[in-house]
């Protein structure tokens, strides 16, 4: 992945830039689960711990962010709590970002803008919660998330528990199939649906270590795909909402969506702020649960790369 070139607009930490340079592990972490997806102050400490276990697993954390129009790769502790308690944080996808650079504001990247910004910055490997999807009605609607169209197109490795709930899973693992995103269930046969292990939905590939995922990321490098990874690890057990338990819920929250009208990037967060009361919180521990596990993963698997990597003699 080419790091020369970075665009003006961006600034790397510089812990990130020496670890980039040093052919170091590093993971990128998202800000719209921070700013969009979660109720303050649990959504910073969330993020401060996404870092803390990044680290534990031997890699560098990159949070990403656009703060005051300057695609940030890497931001300061003070800017997290900015980024978790501001109102005026833009949700950035990939049609927001260069408007929030041009106008001076400040968002919070989707997996969409994150995984472009991991490929300009040259980090192979993000975790997150979930990505987004095909929403439930899109054969009506036409919502379907950027997240599908970034996966489809750029080369970078999401860790995350499978897609919400509140999505068309079928349709979303057909769209990822179309676009050559290789979407593998982490020690699972299954495709997890965020806050349950189970979907009843085939994952269409499978690995058991990091190690594995690892020398899949690298064949795919080499051999020159330029879409997607979608390492698919399921919630923690002793976290998870029974998947039967979790449907009563989103059918509620889908139905309130739909007569109060809420649409486009909207959508996504006024559902998991609905899921939020209607499971009396158990939705934000389930989800803090399964990204916390989803961002020791990636340092797994960042590391389990560079030590492949060596062991070829590429290097970086
Ligand atoms: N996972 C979460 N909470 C979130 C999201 C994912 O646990 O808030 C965000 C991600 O940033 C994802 C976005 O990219 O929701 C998808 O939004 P949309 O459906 O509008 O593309
Ligand atoms: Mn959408």
């Amino acid at each position: 992945m080419r790091r020369s070139g970075l665009p003006g607009a961006f600034e790397l930490a510089a812990e990130v830039r020496e670890a980039l340079a040093a052919g170091a592990p590093v993971v990128a972490l998202e800000t719209t689960i921070l700013s969009h997806g979660m109720p303050y102050p649990q959504n910073v400490a969330t993020a401060r711990s996404l870092e803390r276990i990044v680290r534990e697993a031997g890699a560098v954390p990159a949070t990403i962010a656009v703060i005051g129009g300057r695609v940030r790769i890497g931001v300061e502790d003070a800017e997290l709590e900015l980024l978790g308690c501001a109102s005026d944080i833009l949700k950035l996808s990939l049609a927001d970002l260069a408007y929030a650079v041009s106008t001076g504001r400040s968002g919070a990247t989707t997996v969409a803008a994150t995984m472009f910004c991991c490929a300009r910055a040259g980090i192979e490997i993000f975790a997150t919660g979930g990505i987004g999807g095909v929403h439930r009605g899109a054969e009506r609607t036409m919502d379907v998330s950027a997240d599908l169209e970034a996966l489809a197109r750029t080369p970078v490795a999401v860790v995350c528990a499978g897609a919400k709930a509140i999505l068309d899973l079928p349709k979303t693992l057909e769209v990822l199939e179309t676009h050559g995103v290789a979407v593998v269930g982490y020690c699972t046969d299954e495709f997890p649906a965020f806050w349950s292990r189970r979907s009843g939905l085939h994952a269409p590939l499978r690995l058991d270590s990091p190690a594995a995922v690892a020398h899949l990321l690298r064949v795919r490098r080499e051999v020159g795909l330029q879409s997607g990874t979608v390492i698919a690890n399921p919630i923690p057990a002793e976290s998870e909402i029974p998947p039967e338990e979790m449907a009563a819920f989103v059918e509620v929250a889908a139905g309130e969506a739909k007569r109060a009208g809420i649409t486009g990037k909207a959508l996504t967060p006024w559902l998991l702020g609905r899921l939020l009361a209607l499971t009396s919180g158990r939705s934000l521990i389930a989800n803090i649960a399964l990204v916390q596990e989803n961002a020791r993963l990636a340092g797994e698997i960042a590391c389990a790369l560079r030590v492949s990597e060596s062991r070829s003699g590429r290097g970086v």
